[in-house]
């Protein structure tokens, strides 16, 4: 078990196998989001110019599967972790929007999330969970331009100032939690990369090995929903004891 005794700064970087165990379809794992697609022709703001109506099915399809889906424990465990650390910052690929549904507040969303919607005339943003959407591809009320999903597509550039305290965040930690994810989308795949530079320690919890493997310092080959739990339990009684046998601290 790492020594977590003066854990000051732990951060989360999730990935959609976090979602898996809610029902949410990962995107390269088995029935996949993108088996049965390809991102090209999907989630690229190039297919969103080519065929609009093609790119908003898949969207509404995905809104009213993820409409269905509770948080996991694994995504409690994170809230509870936010509630009582005060140096914990959580980092998400996701765009499911389960993190803010389980009780976290301070969610840095690299990808966007699938609940907002975007003016591609004006830029202004609002929050729609209406699901099937009465029209496809929906308009904006103001100027009737098309909406698109306020979600990073491949191809663009995420939202600076969330990449920006990612980063930070990851270069300022003492331990990195990486869940869920199979570290190949850029430029999210290289925060635990920026984490262990900086000196901390990465803990790895997925089922399957991914390309970071090799550089983690634990590897816990579970569920999230199992391992996050029973990780967080672990800590804090370590942490309890160490406090019963040196109460100043
Ligand atoms: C950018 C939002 C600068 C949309 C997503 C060539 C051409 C063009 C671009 C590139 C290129 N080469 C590289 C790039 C950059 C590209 C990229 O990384 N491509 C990869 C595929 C090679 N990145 C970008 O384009 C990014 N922007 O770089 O800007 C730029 C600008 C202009 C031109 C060039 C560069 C934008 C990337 C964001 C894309 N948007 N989502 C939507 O969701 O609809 S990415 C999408 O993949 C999701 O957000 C998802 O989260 C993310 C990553 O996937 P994972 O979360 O890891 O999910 P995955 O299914 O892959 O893995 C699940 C894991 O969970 C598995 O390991 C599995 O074992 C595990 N698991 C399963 N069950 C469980 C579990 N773990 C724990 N418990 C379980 N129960």
């Amino acid at each position: 078990m790492l020594d977590l005794g003066q854990l000051q700064h732990l951060v989360v970087l999730t990935g959609a196998g976090i979602s898996a165990e809610s029902g949410v379809p990962t995107f390269r794992g088995h029935g996949g989001l993108w088996r049965h697609y390809r991102p090209q022709e999907l989630a690229t703001p190039g297919a969103f110019g080519r065929d609009p109506k093609l790119v908003w099915e898949w969207y509404d399809w995905r809104r009213g599967l993820i409409g269905e889906c509770q948080p996991n424990p694994a995504h409690h465990t994170l809230a509870d972790m936010e509630a009582r650390l005060p140096g914990f910052t959580l980092i998400t690929q996701n765009v499911d929007g389960l993190h803010h549904l389980a009780g976290n507040r301070r969610v840095l969303e690299l990808h966007g999330n699938i609940w907002r919607m975007r003016c591609t005339r004006e830029g202004t943003q609002q929050v729609d969970r209406t699901v099937p959407l009465p029209q496809l591809p929906p308009r904006c009320a103001n100027c009737g331009a098309l909406l698109r999903p306020d979600v990073v597509w491949f191809g663009e550039t995420l939202p600076a100032d969330v990449l920006e305290a990612a980063l930070a965040a990851a270069a300022a930690c003492d331990i990195m939690l990486v869940v869920g994810t199979s570290a190949v989308v850029q430029p999210a795949a290289s925060l635990p990369l920026v984490a262990k530079q900086n000196g901390a320690l990465l803990v790895e919890v997925n089922p399957q090995p991914t390309p970071l493997s090799d550089y983690v310092d634990l590897s816990l080959r579970q569920p999230a929903a199992q391992a996050l739990p029973e990780w967080w339990a672990s800590w804090q009684e370590q942490r309890d004891s160490r406090a019963d046998r040196d109460p100043d601290g």
